[in-house]
């Protein structure tokens, strides 16, 4: 028993590590984990085919981009990605190992109706999670990623209360399971933008939901200093009049201090179809309303990728200028991330 209580806490310091490495001052992630099918809809975006080669060269794009390092501590992965040859022969993920940057990777495998509530949707990947953790470590994970989806239709009653607690239930299991693996879970519950509800209705679903996830965190026990929160910002849905970017910064900091205990050591925020520019100037202004309990920073997927992805448009000659919107839009969230409330 002794010995298994020491590997516990051999396991517990390197989860605490892993946070460590990833929440440094004026960094964030990088999500780079689209499915297959999701990355052949960015592709065809840019007019390329979803082959296999084009998803690597999108990816061998935004990972050698020099200075990557500088803003974005880890990389969220799809597992094809993090198995994957690089065009050079190696792994393609050696280019961010070699700047020090730690890798993750989408534990979830998708969605589906969820079972008494066609309208909302569940996500799957429980089973033989641990087997699938354990490889993924033995590959050079070291943080995981498990996104649930919660729609806003007040008129239907969505979310139900059964789709907001198989949410919660989904992401606690898997944190368990990731931590037991030696993995640090990224909890990202998702309020979806779709529909034309207020950012009141928003700033109410966000606070059920983070509240039900923390209950269910707990009783599960996941251990909140290891783990990381990838919640939606609170935004008016993306059919409704836009709110003043004040109005957003402030509700969303509301929700996330009413419901976020402080052991929590990061919140790094999804953009959710916010275009790159909104992304940059809500964190920087959620920041700037005073400091936090937790590090505030970003783990962007369309908001850091999209103008690289258009600059590059699969044209081995356009590399250099599709790394420099990324660089960019890191460099930019970076400093979003470091803002401070003005001297009074
Ligand atoms: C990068 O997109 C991820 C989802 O891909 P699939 O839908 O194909 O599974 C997604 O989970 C992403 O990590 C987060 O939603 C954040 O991305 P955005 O683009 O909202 O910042």
């Amino acid at each position: 028993a002794a010995t298994d209580a020491m590997a516990c806490s051999a396991k517990s310091q390197e989860l605490l590590q892993t946070v460590a490495a990833i929440i440094e001052p004026g960094k964030g992630i990088l999500a780079a984990d689209e499915s297959t099918g999701t990355a052949g809809k960015r592709l065809a975006s840019v007019g390329l085919p979803n082959t296999e080669d084009n998803r690597r060269a999108l990816r061998e794009m935004l990972f050698a981009a020099p200075g990557f390092e500088k803003h974005i501590s880890g990389v969220i992965l799809y597992e094809e990605t993090l198995f994957q040859e690089s065009s050079s022969g190696g792994r393609l993920v050696d280019a961010l190992t070699e700047q020090g940057v730690v890798l993750g990777i989408k534990v979830d495998i998708g969605t589906v109706p969820l079972p008494g509530s066609p309208f909302e949707l569940y996500t799957q990947g429980l089973d033989g999670l641990r087997q699938r953790c354990d490889k993924y470590y033995a590959a050079g994970a070291r943080f995981a990623k498990w996104r649930a989806v919660i729609p806003i239709d007040a008129p239907s009653g969505l979310p139900s209360a059964l789709g907001v607690q198989s949410a919660a239930e989904g992401l606690a299991k898997y944190a368990r399971i990731c931590q037991d693996a030696g993995l640090v879970p990224i909890v990202e519950p998702e309020v979806l933008s779709d529909g034309a509800h207020s950012l009141e209705a928003c700033e109410a679903v966000t606070t059920r939901v983070l509240s039900a996830v923390f209950r269910e965190l707990l009783a599960h026990g996941v251990e909140l200093e290891a783990m990381l929160l990838k919640p939606n910002m609170v935004l008016p849905g993306a059919s409704a009049r836009p709110a003043p970017p004040a109005a957003v910064a402030a509700a969303t900091r509301r929700v996330l201090r009413r419901t976020v205990p402080p052991a929590v050591p990061g919140v790094l925020f999804l953009s959710g179809g916010q275009t790159e520019g909104e992304a940059t100037e809500h964190l920087r202004l959620i920041n700037e309303l005073g400091s936090n309990p937790w590090y505030v920073s970003f783990s962007y997927g369309r908001a850091l990728q999209a103008s690289a992805l258009k600059a590059w448009s699969g044209k081995p000659g356009n590399v250099k200028a599709g790394q420099a919107q990324l660089l960019q839009r890191a460099a930019a969230n970076g400093a979003a991330a470091l803002a401070r409330p003005a001297a009074a």
